[in-house]
């Protein structure tokens, strides 16, 4: 079966479990297609979304102190990246390490091979000297190609507070999972998003100009292209909660009449003010992430901070 086929039945499968499921929910992996990502662009541009430009503030104020951390001691190294995208912020880093001499290859993983064969197009004319080897696949099975490739000391990048996508279970079921594809000595570069006044964190998901409604919504457009499904898109709201106890920052959207819709010959019936729960954006403390690090048999190392100590890059080192 080509991969694509593959691919696409299985986002069927998960829609379907998801819609007939209760409470209805979606994956908000499957945001992603070629509108989402332009969206996911616009609200990474958006005054209220912080979380890029604090991350970049590390990225590019830190970079000789991050390089010599991820250096260590000077022995070649891997330096992979779970979800590389255009690798942005990851640019500054190499560029310090290239500068210092490292000896070291830039492994990045990403699931779309757009963003892999683009990586390989473009970051050797930008980065000269720079040795590449992009992966295209699921996280943990490239992670397992990446040791067979070579057996250096590795550094994984997770940044982005994409470990935040997850319930706090799975983000430690996540860190367990990565932990077991290390040796002592690695190391992992984790980006978290900290918890901080509610009123920051909220408007960051429910900005003004309502492109992450947009971002939302497109993913019930996706449905209907993809699987020729019905989706009424002006029958739903977009709504965004965040608890500052647990610190999850949840997005839904809400069907404002009573309706069915019908994907694949399933119809879905919907209340009024029933919902899909979208997305989770989980926030933690460092004292929060230290423990979940350890619980992974990972020390902590360092903890790096923007200016305004919204976010964070932990630095964990495996036991
Ligand atoms: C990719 N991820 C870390 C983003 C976040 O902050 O949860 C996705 C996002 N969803 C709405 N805005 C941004």
């Amino acid at each position: 079966m080509p991969e694509t086929t593959t691919v696409n039945s299985q986002f069927l499968n998960d829609v379907i479990t998801g819609l007939k499921a209760e409470p209805k929910h979606l994956q908000s992996k499957y945001f992603y297609d070629e509108k989402g990502d332009v969206l996911f662009q616009q609200i990474m541009n958006s005054p209220e979304y912080y979380l890029t430009g604090c991350e970049m503030d590390i990225f590019t104020s830190q970079a000789d102190a991050l390089a010599e951390t991820v250096r260590s001691g000077g022995e070649p190294f891997d330096l992979i990246e779970l979800g590389a995208g255009d690798a942005t912020k990851s640019i500054h880093l190499l560029k310090e390490l290239l500068y210092k001499g490292a000896d070291f290859t830039y492994m990045p993983i990403d699931i779309s091979a757009h963003v892999i064969q683009l990586l390989n197009d473009e970051l050797p004319a930008k980065l000269p000297g720079l040795k590449l080897e992009g992966l295209n696949g699921e996280y943990f099975e490239m992670l397992k190609k990446a040791a067979s490739i070579s057996n250096r000391r590795k550094v994984v990048l997770f940044l982005g507070s994409n470990i935040g996508n997850m319930p706090v279970n799975d983000a430690q079921e996540f860190l367990n999972e990565m932990r077991r594809h290390l040796s002592p000595g690695d190391m992992a570069l984790v980006g978290v998003d900290l918890k901080k006044n509610p009123r920051i964190i909220r408007a960051a998901y429910d900005d003004k100009q309502g492109v992450t409604k947009q971002f939302n919504l497109n993913l019930l457009e996706r449905i209907n292209r993809e699987f020729n499904a019905d989706f009424d898109i002006d029958k739903f709201e977009h709504y965004c909660s965040y608890d500052p106890e647990t610190g999850s920052c949840k997005s839904y959207l809400i069907s404002t009449s009573e309706q069915t819709m019908t994907i694949n010959d399933e119809q879905i019936f919907f209340k009024k003010d029933e919902y899909i729960w979208m997305e989770i954006s989980q926030k933690y403390t460092v004292n929060q992430i230290d423990q979940m690090a350890a619980n992974a048999r990972f020390n902590t190392s360092d903890h790096l901070f923007d200016s305004k100590h919204w976010f964070m890059d932990a630095v964990l080192v495996a036991e």
